[in-house]
């Protein structure tokens, strides 16, 4: 994601955006959710500004820029650069950390864990560290997870999804969600959404699971099952490695089997960005609503003690638009869902 707008070369505030989205992407690689947040709303207000800010004060006066912001701000005004971002560029720590973040599935924990323990290089890792076996897919196909996948390289792999279920069941649809929906000209891995009309859960498991899958392992197009994480424990999500016949270069790979009654959330959800989702679904909860990618719900009503008097009832999944609408927020592109 690149939250420097095109215009950005016009920008009077350019240098300081350019600086404060590198120490965002820093942030970003260190799974700094947090920090990368707070640059990145910063970056949204230096870029809504028309005129040059020069000092903490002009700065600090900005919505969500703090007075740490604002330092740093008046610091690359005055010296072209920001001394903490040039710190974490040399600090060979920091090159280790992001290093073993890269690892398919390794969070900060994990990697600080091969830190501590004395390994400095994926080498290492690889000929002294306990790993998973998803984690050995991770390293051993390090620099193909870490590369992006241009656009049509994206499609193409959609397509050949789609030709092998259509194969099985032309109602079946595949649709590329992720970065690629918002427009993104590469991605960091290739998402689709497998449904059909008026099918369950149950239904899209078995043509997935028991035919779908299998038949793409078989003709080489799927390379490996990784290991997925808690979010999605309910067996709707499959993640892995795809690669096309033509390349040599594994892609990951996440389905996501939707029914059609929860497609609206599953769109939302799945086109993201995370910032976008997260931001979305604060609002639903201002309004007593909990979105999530199944659907839009009205919360319980709760008791003294904040037990659930009722069962929490939908009020929208199947259509994008309604959602939007019954939050009153107005329609965005998935283009326009870069926060
Ligand atoms: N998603 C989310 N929260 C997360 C992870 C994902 O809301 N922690 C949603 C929003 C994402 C979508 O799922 O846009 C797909 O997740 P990806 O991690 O594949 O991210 P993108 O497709 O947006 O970017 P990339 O090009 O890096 O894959
Ligand atoms: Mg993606
Ligand atoms: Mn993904």
């Amino acid at each position: 994601m690149d939250p420097v707008g095109k215009s950005s070369s016009q920008n009077p505030n350019a240098r300081a955006i350019e600086i404060l989205d590198q120490m965002c992407k820093h942030y970003d690689q260190m799974n700094d959710q947090w920090r990368t947040l707070a640059y990145r709303k910063a970056i949204t207000t230096l870029q809504k500004q028309t005129t040059k800010i020069s000092t903490a004060k002009e700065a600090a006066a900005l919505p969500f820029i703090g007075s740490r912001f604002a330092d740093k701000i008046e610091e690359i005004v005055f010296t072209d650069r920001l001394r903490r971002l040039d710190g974490t560029r040399d600090d060979p720590m920091d090159k280790v950390l992001r290093l073993f973040l890269g690892v398919y599935g390794a969070g900060l924990s994990r990697a600080n864990k091969w830190i501590q323990a004395g390994h400095r290089t994926l080498d290492n890792l690889v000929a002294n560290a306990k790993l998973t076996e998803s984690e050995k897919i991770g390293i051993e196909h390090y620099y193909d997870f870490a590369a992006r996948i241009p656009r049509a390289e994206v499609e193409a792999h959609g397509n050949f999804v789609t030709s092998a279920l259509n194969k099985l069941d032309p109602e079946f649809q595949a649709i590329i969600m992720g970065s690629y929906r918002r427009g993104a000209k590469d991605s960091g891995d290739i998402d689709l959404i497998i449904t059909k009309p008026g099918a369950s859960v149950s239904m899209l498991r078995e043509i997935v699971f028991q035919k779908l899958v299998p038949s793409l392992f078989k003709v080489g197009f799927l390379k490996v099952k990784l290991a997925t994480f808690s979010r999605h424990e309910d067996g709707t999500m499959w993640h892995g490695a795809s690669c096309l016949p033509s390349s040599k270069t594994w892609r990951r790979l996440d389905l996501l089997l939707v029914p059609g009654e929860e497609m609206g959330a599953a769109l939302i959800y799945f086109t993201g960005n995370d910032i976008f989702n997260r931001s979305i679904r604060l609002l639903a909860s201002k309004k007593g609503m909990r979105l999530n990618q199944r659907g839009l719900f009205k919360d319980a009503i709760r008791g003294k003690n904040r037990e659930k008097l009722n069962k929490d009832t939908l009020v929208e999944g199947k259509d994008e638009k309604k959602i939007f609408e019954i939050l009153g927020v107005p329609w965005r592109e998935p283009t326009e869902r870069i926060c």
